[in-house]
């Protein structure tokens, strides 16, 4: 029997929604959903190879263990018993803080994972935990949680009220968006040059955003904040600063100009490759444009000046006036697992609460760097990593030096994958214990609400049902949990969803949420027989801002509600948040953090370096996601995505030739790669994309094999990290160029 489904797509952070039609156990076909409240039937191509993914036959649909190097098939209790017993002799032996975990980006995109790695974690209790933050967004975080008091508090444009928008080190048009979850970015620049607005790209390569905007400035790899750092200080040389509306909830401000006095337009025009007069003019342009928002992403994170160049987005932003206004930057606000506690005040975010083992790089939520991870398994003593979890992550293909992370992870004890591929980072791991099909699986984003362009709220229920013997990851985590816990060791995955919902329940009774002070057995009575991420949901949108309060407030949300509504509720534009939305200990937005103050003198020092040598940066292509939709064959047909581009001069002078092969050297490693030249990237400047290199033995991706590329993060260097927060530097690599 046809039948028809809506279900968001995992795969990027634009979480469109798609329409599916299947038959039987199979997808015939998938759209767009054109009546999506947020996404309108907006999709790009990797939202229909979803039918590929579910039926990939190289998807792993049972446990895997390791018998004399090689994997093979096992039952769920055999894999939970070989991992009971192997990891429960290392705990026994060197503590649980020999064991390290390594999160990737799936485990966001995925709610079972989201919401119960958590769990996980705290029953683990190691200080060795790492994810893919870190070759990402942190910077943005830290700069945020400083300013903002909370880690998750982003502030995003207003995309359809604003009159101009200014990207540095972004392409949506190729990502579709990040810490900024705006479905048919394309369309909405178009919206915005319709309506007389204006959009200018900062970025060493012309992009396809670039090449729509109105106007694109090439700029030197990792100069961001001193680009910033010199608009900021024009607006306060040429008074241009309007920020009087925000003034009572600021402070800081004089603080943050008189620090930015030195970096001139002329100061630093050179460094970036960004004549003085240019950066004067955007200035300006921010100034006078009724309402403009600046936003910055991937270049401008993963970049030596990383905290900078994000704290600078916002206190431009600030400056301007545009900060927390209809058509500026305006933070959204969640209907469900959104910042607690109380509203316009709280304890601010700490970092360095703890500090890595062997080169003493602070912790950063919680986190240390990803590029600290293959010395922690090498270097032995007390806290060495013996065991490692990677739970929806590939660090050898996606972090700093993979060939030594590669090499390192041969010599843990025990390794286990949460993972659907075999892969080049699974192939090492004793136990890999599968999730279901992304169809198979119910969905609902944690995170990205947070970041929405609106507010909305959407659920999708399973398109197919799981196969009664698997497993949901939130169910293998809770008995992974039980594994390694020292106080619910044995515990049954029921109990142990039933702790964690009462705790949640606590949370919400005990704090400002709608259902503060309530009886709790009314409130479990009410939420029936759900169980695991639906019960946690439901209890999170009916306490959240705009619940029914379990009765309070009848035409408020919950999650039966939503599921009434298959193509999501609408909850409106953005809104105005300052005060409300604050977490610092004054209450108040910390324009001049101490630790970012610090750090500008570091900026101040590299003013006038740069121009001998040429610099690796990354890229995004839209049938590319990371690492691991290579194996699909309508993403991977057609012309090979993993080149090296340069610029013709620079080919020219290093007698390379387009189609031939270069070899890319950094102080971290070797690769070969074909030669693209193209004169849309900057001179000096050469482009590699991330996630290839899909050439190690023992992995089984039988069609990413056959057009393998290269791993672009053999160049990265582990050594090379943003220091306030420890991001990888992935763009602003130095190398050198030969033809191979
Ligand atoms: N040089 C360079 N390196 C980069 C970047 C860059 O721009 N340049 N970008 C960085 C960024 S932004 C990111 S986010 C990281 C990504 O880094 P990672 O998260 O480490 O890598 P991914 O390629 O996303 O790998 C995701 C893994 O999750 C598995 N997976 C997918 N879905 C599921 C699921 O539902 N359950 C489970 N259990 N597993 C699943 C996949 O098979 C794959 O192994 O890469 C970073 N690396
Ligand atoms: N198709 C596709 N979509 C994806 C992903 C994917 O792999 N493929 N990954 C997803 C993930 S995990 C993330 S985090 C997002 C990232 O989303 P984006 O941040 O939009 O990432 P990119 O498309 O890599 O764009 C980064 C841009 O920064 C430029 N750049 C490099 N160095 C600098 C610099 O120093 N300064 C400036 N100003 N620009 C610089 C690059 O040329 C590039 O155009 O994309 C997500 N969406
Ligand atoms: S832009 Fe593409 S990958 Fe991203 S959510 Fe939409 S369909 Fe999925
Ligand atoms: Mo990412």
């Amino acid at each position: 029997m046809p039948e028809t489904h809506y279900r968001i797509c995992p795969f990027c952070e634009a979480t469109c929604g798609l329409e599916i039609e299947t038959t039987e156990r199979s997808v015939t076909s998938v759209r767009g959903d054109g009546e999506d409240v947020f996404s309108d039937g907006f999709i790009c191509p990797k939202g229909p190879a979803l039918a590929e993914l579910d039926a990939d036959p190289d998807r792993l649909r049972h446990p895997l263990i390791k018998r004399n190097g090689s994997h093979v098939a096992a039952t769920w209790d055999e894999a939970f018993a070989e991992i009971e017993t192997r990891l429960g002799a290392i705990i026994a032996e060197h503590g649980s803080e020999s064991v390290g975990v390594y999160l990737g980006n799936p485990s966001v995109h995925n709610w079972s994972l989201a919401l119960y790695s958590r769990v996980f974690l705290r029953a683990l209790q190691t200080p060795q935990i790492y994810s893919a933050s870190t070759v990402d967004q942190v910077p943005k975080q830290l700069a945020s949680g400083l300013m903002f008091g909370s880690f998750a508090t982003v502030a995003v444009p207003d995309i359809d009220r604003t009159d101009y928008l200014l990207v540095l080190g972004a392409n949506p048009f190729e990502s579709n968006g990040s810490l900024w979850t705006v479905p048919d970015f394309p369309g909405r620049l178009r919206a915005l040059q319709k309506r007389g607005g204006t959009c200018v790209v900062i970025d060493p390569k012309r992009t396809r955003t670039a090449a729509a905007a109105d106007r694109h400035l090439f700029i030197r790899p990792g100069s961001d904040a001193l680009f910033l750092a010199a608009v900021a200080n024009t607006l306060v040389a040429e008074n241009l600063c309007t920020h009087k509306d925000l003034d009572p909830h600021l402070d800081g401000v004089e603080a943050a100009k008189a620090a930015l006095e030195p970096f001139t337009p002329e100061l630093v025009a050179s460094t970036c490759g960004i004549e003085a007069n240019e950066i004067r003019k955007i200035a300006r342009e921010l100034a006078a444009a009724p309402r403009a928002a600046i936003y910055g992403r991937i270049g401008t994170c993963t970049q030596e000046f990383g905290t900078l160049a994000s704290w600078l987005v916002d206190v431009c932003n600030i400056l301007t006036g545009n900060f927390d206004r209809p058509g500026g930057v305006l933070f959204p606000l969640p209907a469900a697992f959104s910042v607690g506690g109380k509203p316009g005040i709280g304890r601010g975010v700490s970092t360095g609460r703890r500090h890595s083992r062997v080169r003493g790089a602070p912790e950063v939520m919680g986190e240390f760097p990803c590029s600290c991870l293959a010395e922690e398994i090498e270097t032995p003593g007390k806290g060495q990593i013996r065991a490692l979890f990677t739970i929806a992550g590939n660090p050898v293909l996606s972090t700093p030096n993979g060939t030594r992370l590669d090499a390192a992870m041969r010599n843990l004890d025990f390794m286990v994958s949460l993972d659907i591929y075999l892969n080049e980072t699974s192939r090492h791991a004793d136990v890999i214990l599968p999730g279901l099909s992304p169809l198979e699986s119910s969905h609902y984003d944690t995170a990205f609400p947070a970041f929405g362009y609106r507010n909305a709220l959407r659920y999708s229920p399973p398109v197919f049902a799981a196969p009664d013997d698997r497993p949901a990851e939130w169910q293998t985590l809770l008995r992974l949990t039980s594994i390694v816990s020292k106080d619910a060791g044995g515990a049954s995955v029921e109990d142990l969803d039933n702790f964690v919902f009462s705790t949640n329940l606590q949370r919400y009774l005990r704090s400002d949420s709608k259902i503060q002070g309530r009886d709790e057995s009314e409130i479990q009575q009410e939420l029936g027989d759900r169980v695991g991420p639906e019960r946690l949901l439901d209890l999170a949108l009916r306490a959240g801002p705009y619940g029914d309060g379990f009765g309070s407030d009848p035409d408020g949300v919950s999650l039966k509600k939503v599921e009434e509504h298959p193509h999501g509720i609408d909850l409106g534009e953005l809104q105005s948040r300052v005060p409300e939305v604050l977490k610092t200990p004054s209450g108040k937005i910390e324009l001049a953090p101490g630790a970012v103050i610090e750090d500008l003198s570091r900026l101040r020092d590299c003013v006038g370096r740069g121009a001998e040598s040429l610099y690796l940066i990354g890229r995004r292509h839209l049938r590319s996601n990371n690492s691991w939709l290579h194996n699909l064959p309508r993403l991977t047909r057609g012309k090979n995505l993993c080149t090296l581009q340069i610029h013709s001069d620079d080919a020219g002078r290093l007698k390379l030739s387009d189609g031939g092969t270069a070899l890319v050297s950094s102080k971290a490693g070797s690769v070969e790669v074909p030669v693209e030249v193209t004169d849309d990237i900057m001179p000096g400047v050469v482009s590699m994309p991330h996630g290839w290199g899909h050439n190690h033995e023992g992995a089984k991706l039988s069609v990413a094999r056959d057009r393998p590329g290269s791993n672009s993060n053999i160049l990265a260097d582990e050594f090379a990290l943003d220091p306030l927060s420890g991001n990888a530097v992935l763009n602003g690599i130095p190398v050198t160029v030969r033809a191979a």
